[in-house]
């Protein structure tokens, strides 16, 4: 397989977290998102949207992190990114979809830009931004949240796929985690587990460029 991301990217980030818990072989390419190569003609061959990552398994393209997080989880179920109980299952998806769907996509890149050229926003108001939106995504999610190790249990999957991505980003921006202690705990659990370790941007080969 070969993933197609950016070292900083927090939906290359959830993927690489996958492949790693479930110790499969990939190649990472990095895709430059400051030099635009996102929009390039190669890339998009790949994925049309513009947006990385993108996993392509032989002659198949994958793209969207979600989607390609569970395709992993039907091909390779063990360990499991998802609980087997439905009621588990969907309560572990909208955790998951409230990173992925709600909070991420408004501090995008491509957001940040068209924030800056169409209305003039400074850095410090675009930060303010996206705190705004970590935080009150953040504060929803604490009160969600089990005080078991993990969102489903003793082990991690979908929800911090997603979550320790966010909060690199939060951590980017000034956040500090430990305002949110039930986040915080998780985050300190994930941290000591290599799946999640070698996943991190800056153990990526682009991070030095
Ligand atoms: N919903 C998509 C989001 C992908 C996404 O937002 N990718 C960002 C990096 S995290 C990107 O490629 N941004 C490029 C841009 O904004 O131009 C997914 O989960 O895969």
């Amino acid at each position: 397989m070969e993933l197609h991301g950016y070292f900083r990217s927090s939906a290359s980030y959830r993927v690489r977290i996958g492949l790693y818990l479930k110790g499969l072989d990939f190649d990472y390419r990095a895709v430059n998102l400051l030099k635009n190569e996102q929009r390039g003609e190669e890339y998009t061959r790949l994925n049309p949207q513009g947006l990385v990552p993108a996993l392509v398994d032989g002659q198949q393209v994958l793209t969207q992190s979600l989607a390609i997080l569970e395709w992993l989880d039907e091909t390779h179920p063990q360990p499991a990114l998802l609980p087997t109980a439905p009621l588990e299952r969907a309560r572990i998806r909208a955790l998951s979809y409230g990173i992925a769907c709600d909070i991420q996509p408004v501090q995008n890149l491509r957001i940040l830009r068209y924030l800056q050229s169409e209305y003039g926003l400074t850095d410090e108001q675009k930060v303010d931004w996206i705190r705004h939106w970590i935080h009150e995504g953040f504060v929803a999610l604490e009160n969600q949240l089990n005080p078991s190790p993990f969102a489903a249990g003793e082990q991690p999957g979908l929800l911090e796929c997603c979550l320790i991505p966010q909060i690199y980003s939060s951590e980017r921006f000034g956040m500090d985690i430990a305002e949110y202690p039930a986040i915080h705990r998780i985050m300190l659990a994930c941290n000591e587990i290599p799946a999640f370790i070698k996943a991190r941007p800056e153990n990526q080969p682009d991070s030095t460029i």
